[in-house]
């Protein structure tokens, strides 16, 4: 039997509803409510930012910085809750606005491995020993406004010089094929794998792997996860999910592609990933229509949506597959598949 999965996520996964078109539609939830809200939805752990858990972290020092980082850890415990991962946030500062390991202003670049080297210092006050790069703003608008080759060696000299600033912390690249960029740098778990392995220590550099990102680089989640998982280099997932070529929905796990979710769970389920340590998060935003008060519904959704198909993959007739498999009947088996998901058909 697979260990129990343990589920995250992050305090911006409960926003106040503003897009790019509108503003906010409902009030700021404190960060002491949404403390509350983890343990009352069934999750146990959180992922955080670094200025999650130091706000305006670049006006305090490193004396204050792990103060506040003391008392946050004092505070999650108090809820009975861990941080899952945590994630320098290279994408807000005016000095990432031309990208931040791959700035074509060298200072910036240093800036941002040094916040990054931080957000490590950070992580291992929480007692985290994984920090995620999503890599937002590295990549272009313009082809030409970079050099790739040069850019591509800057984001492994920052990975590099994350291993060489803490001896055991484990880095997590979270792909993305885009947005905020046209085309952003490492646009999938292949690439960030790749990266991995020519940097100064590869077991120590992994993989993230978000539903939506995957659907947007035109790929199959579970496949791609199965690929990381293939190398043991899957160490978080952001589940969520995404209708069609478009921008990031962060839809609710499930709510756009049900038989992709399905095979998500199915690949994890046959890792047996939690016992490996990988824990579930759900990145996801609540609708704009949402109102207040159900405006967690698409973490508690997201989560039921998860458990209701672990028990699909746990009932799923393997023996039936085989057969299916075993004959090459692919077609009866697509059958079998949908008609137990629809909870029809063979008792
Ligand atoms: C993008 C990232 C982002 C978090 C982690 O999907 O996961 O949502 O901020 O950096
Ligand atoms: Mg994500």
């Amino acid at each position: 039997m697979a260990a129990d999965y343990i589920f995250s996520f992050g305090p911006w996964n409960i926003s106040e509803g503003n897009d790019p078109f509108g503003p906010t539609v409902r009030p700021t939830v404190t960060w002491a409510d949404k403390l509350k809200v983890f343990k009352r939805l069934g999750f146990d752990a959180l992922m955080f930012h670094d200025d999650d858990i130091v706000p305006q972290i670049e006006e305090k020092s490193w004396p204050q910085i792990e103060r506040e980082a003391w008392e946050m850890k004092r505070a999650i415990e108090g809820e009975g809750l861990v941080t899952e991962v945590t994630a320098p946030r290279l994408w807000e500062d005016a000095r990432t606005v031309d990208g931040a390991f791959t700035s074509n202003d060298p200072k910036n670049r240093q800036w941002a491995i040094d916040r990054a080297k931080r957000c490590i210092d950070i992580s291992n006050v929480m007692d985290c020993g994984i920090v995620v790069l999503w890599l937002a703003r590295e990549g272009t608008y313009v082809r030409e406004a970079k050099r790739a080759i040069d850019a591509h060696t800057w984001l492994l000299e920052a990975v590099n010089a994350m291993l060489a600033h803490d001896p055991k912390i484990r880095i997590a690249i979270e792909p993305k094929p885009n947005e905020p960029m046209d085309h952003a740098y490492i646009p999938t778990i292949g690439h960030a794998i790749a990266l991995g392995e020519r940097s100064s220590d590869p077991k120590r550099v992994g993989g993230l792997i978000e539903t939506a990102h995957s659907l947007l680089a035109g790929l199959d989640p579970s496949d791609d996860m199965a690929f990381a998982l293939a190398f043991k280099k899957l160490w978080s997932v952001h589940l969520n999910d995404q209708n069609g070529l478009k921008y990031d929905q962060d839809k609710s796990f499930g709510a756009a592609n049900l038989r992709v979710a399905w095979n998500q769970v199915r690949v994890l389920e046959e890792a047996n990933y939690p016992a490996s340590g990988g824990m579930v998060a759900f990145d996801v935003k609540a609708m704009r229509t949402q109102k207040a008060e159900v405006a967690t519904k698409h973490l508690e959704n997201s989560r039921r949506i998860f458990l209701h198909l672990l028990e699909k993959v746990r009932t799923w007739d393997r023996r039936l597959e085989e057969q299916y498999v075993a004959a090459r009947d692919y077609e009866g088996l697509e059958m079998a598949v949908l008609e137990h998901l629809m909870g029809v058909g063979r008792k």
